[in-house]
C-alpha cells in the first residue's frame, strides 16, 4: 500500500544475528563386555582426555549406566559418536555412544 514502489508490511532485524549453535552432549553406555581399558582408551583418543579423567569418566559410565564424554556442536557432536561406534564394532566390542541435545 501508499505511494507506488514503497514497500510495505516488511520487518527488518534490529539486532546483529548472531545465533548461538545448539550444544548435544555425548554420552557413553554401560555394558557388560567392552573392557574398562577400551573405554579408557577411547575417551583419551576422541575426547582428549587424560588418563585420570578418562578413568573417572569411564568409572561413572559403569557405576551409574550412563556418562557424559563432552558437549559440542551438532556436526561435532555426530562425528564423534561414528569415531566411537566405528573403532567399537572394529575391535569387536557392543559399547554404545550416542548423542542427546542439551
Ligand atoms: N562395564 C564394563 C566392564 O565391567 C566397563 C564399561 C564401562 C563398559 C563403560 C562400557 O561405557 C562403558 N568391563
Amino acid at each position: 500500500g501508499g505511494t507506488p514502489g514503497r514497500s510495505t508490511s516488511v520487518i527488518t532485524r534490529t539486532k546483529p544475528k548472531t545465533k548461538k549453535p545448539s550444544l548435544y552432549r555425548v554420552l557413553l553406555l554401560n555394558d557388560d563386555y567392552t573392557p574398562m581399558e577400551f573405554v579408557i582408551h577411547i575417551l583419551e583418543r576422541f575426547f582428549q582426555k587424560d588418563r585420570e579423567a578418562a578413568t573417572r569418566v569411564m568409572l561413572h559410565v559403569h557405576n551409574h549406566g550412563v556418562g557424559e564424554c563432552g558437549v559440542f556442536t551438532y556436526e561435532v557432536a555426530e562425528t564423534k559418536v561414528t569415531q566411537v561406534m566405528d573403532f567399537s564394532r572394529q575391535h569387536q566390542h557392543p559399547l554404545q555412544c550416542v548423542m542427546e541435545k542439551k
